[in-house]
């Protein structure tokens, strides 16, 4: 009896459930590139490459490791660019009686392996997958019967949970949250630390050339590239943000500044999403700097929220809302997406920084995803499948389980209020706040409206009041539309106008 054991390519870790029972003498782990998903958005370059040469590396660890490993590279001649069709050539090369494998972290693909079982003649079997904290049944108990999922309340059960950061049953310095310290601007005298990246090796290097031979024309540089590609890259990358960024990153974690994407962040989600790196590990590792004395509290316990908390989180709303998540439309968004998103140029200096970074980098930290892509894309009112399917690709981390409750609920309000309290709209003000990027810009955030207005200013008036009908009752936004009321008619028209015309020369 042969069975294949399926490890796709964010699943790259050794207990991950797909392998537990492999027996290497007549057992065979099956990795497959295909175009199915090198293609179904435009990625990033560095995404693709990140992806295939952390493949490959695993399957030589595998392969170290004394298991039997199939490997179909996506420049294989007879490579048909689908799971399906290459489970099925393989099924056939190992006379395979079973296929075993770990539930995919997308939607579209785990529906695809429900029909596996039918169209190969073999029993196919899915485990979960093992690598959160929260099981989607344990997410699922947690949800049923609340009206609100608010992150907070699940997070705080999280930490009883697991332990992390209580002392008995409450949390340690007394608080669970020490978000009030954690929304600085950075001061212009804080320096900035220099991060770990790595030298591609020759695995990368030839994944680079099949990159920039075959997908030249996606968006984003191929070089420089200094992404981890193995557990001991991500291990080593977790090391150097746990010493030169974790004691700020409380303090500067909403901060921004031109030509820094990293500033304090860890830049290690791409190593979590991958399973080179385990959630309960990285988490662990802050709270031992913590105890050591090493970092604020309010640096390890923010850091922690967003792994512990969000990070599980997400997962738990997408699979809890799937398919129909992805449907709804709850503003109405119907704008096509501007060239700015990919690369065109652009006067408004926070968009061309942020994209600008992605480019380089195929990173953004949070706030710039949130409050500036994200924050424009809600005020011009882009249709959620068109810019969801941008961050899908540009993103070096991004996997639709974590970036669509992101995009769809957080920063688009798509869902209608599921995720978040309030959209997440800002005028100028904000980002003028948190950032260096207004004051090398063609527009003024001090100015609302008329001749070098910040767009975001008039956008943002002009997006409560399109949308007044369905969120002037929103309680959080009674202030905003209690201002909106004091306008003139004149005012108003005014705002629309400028606004209009802006929207349409996008
Ligand atoms: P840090 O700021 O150092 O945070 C530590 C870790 O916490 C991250 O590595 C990540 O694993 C986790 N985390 C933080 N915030 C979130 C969150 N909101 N949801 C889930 N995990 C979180 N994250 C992705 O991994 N993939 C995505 O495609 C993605 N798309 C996003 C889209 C939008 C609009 C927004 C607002 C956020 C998105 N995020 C996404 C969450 C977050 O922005 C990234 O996880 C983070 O920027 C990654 O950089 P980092 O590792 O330096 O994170
Ligand atoms: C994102 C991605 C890419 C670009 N290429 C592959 C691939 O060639 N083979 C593979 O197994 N996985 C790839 N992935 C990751 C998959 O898209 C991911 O496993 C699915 O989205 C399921 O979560
Ligand atoms: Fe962005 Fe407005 Fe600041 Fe320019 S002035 S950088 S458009 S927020």
């Amino acid at each position: 009896m042969s069975r294949l054991h399926l490890v796709l390519g964010d699943q790259l870790s050794l207990g991950l459930s797909s392998l537990r029972g492999l027996d290497p003498a007549t057992d065979t782990v099956l990795m497959l590139e295909v175009a199915q998903e090198t293609d179904y958005v435009p990625h990033h370059k560095q995404k693709i490459v990140l992806i295939l040469s952390a493949m490959r590396h695993f399957a030589d660890e595998l392969r170290a490791q004394g298991m039997k490993v199939d490997y179909v590279a996506l420049d294989d001649p007879a490579n048909t660019g689908s799971f399906t069709k290459e489970i099925a050539r393989a099924v056939a090369r190992h006379a395979a009686s079973t296929l075993i494998m770990t539930q995919p972290g997308e939607w579209r693909v785990l529906e695809a392996a429900k029909t596996w079982s039918d169209a190969l003649h073999i029993p196919v079997e899915i485990r979960p997958d093992e690598r959160f904290l929260a099981s989607l049944e344990q997410f699922a108990d947690w949800a049923r019967g609340r009206k609100l999922f608010r992150m907070e309340h699940f997070y705080r059960d999280m930490r009883r949970k697991t332990g992390l950061l209580m002392e008995g049953s409450e949390p340690v310095g007394g608080q669970w949250n020490f978000d009030q310290d954690n929304r600085k601007r950075l001061p212009a005298k804080v320096a900035v630390p220099s991060r770990l990246r790595f030298e591609p090796d020759p695995v990368t290097r030839e994944v680079m050339d099949l990159v920039g031979a075959r997908f030249d024309n996606h968006f984003g540089d191929l070089e420089p590239f200094g992404w981890a590609v193995t557990r001991q890259g991500a291990l080593a990358a977790l090391d150097n943000f746990l010493t030169v960024g974790l004691p700020s990153f409380g303090d500067y974690q909403d901060a921004m500044k031109a030509g820094e994407p990293f500033l304090f962040h860890s830049i290690v989600s791409p190593y979590l999403n991958l399973g080179l790196l385990s959630p309960l590990e990285v988490c662990q590792a802050a709270e031992t700097a913590w105890r050591a004395g090493d970092v604020p509290l309010n640096a390890a316990e923010g850091f922690i929220r967003q792994i512990l908390g969000w990070r599980e989180y997400v997962r738990g709303i997408y699979w809890l809302n799937m398919p129909s998540y992805a449907a709804s439309n709850a503003l109405s968004a119907k704008r096509d997406l501007p060239g700015l998103y990919w690369g065109a140029p652009t006067d408004l200096n926070c968009l061309k920084q942020a994209v600008g970074d992605i480019r380089k980098t195929a990173y953004g930290h949070h706030i710039q995803r949130l409050m500036v892509t994200g924050n424009f894309a809600l005020l011009a009112g882009i249709e959620p499948a068109q810019i969801e399917a941008w961050y899908l690709a540009v993103y070096i981390d991004a996997f639709e389980w974590v970036e669509l409750p992101n995009v769809h609920g957080m920063a688009l309000f798509a869902d209608g209020g599921l995720m978040a309290s309030k959209p997440y709209a800002a005028s100028g003000a904000y980002i003028q706040k948190m950032s260096d990027y207004c004051q090398g810009c063609a527009y003024d955030p001090a100015i609302k409206i008329g001749p070098g207005a910040c767009p975001f200013n008039y956008l943002y008036w002009n997006f409560l009041i399109e949308n007044e009908t369905v969120l002037k009752g929103n309680m959080r936004l009674a202030m905003p539309y209690k201002t909106l009321s004091g306008f003139t008619p004149e005012r108003r028209q005014s705002i629309k106008d400028q606004a209009g015309e802006f929207l349409a020369g996008l």
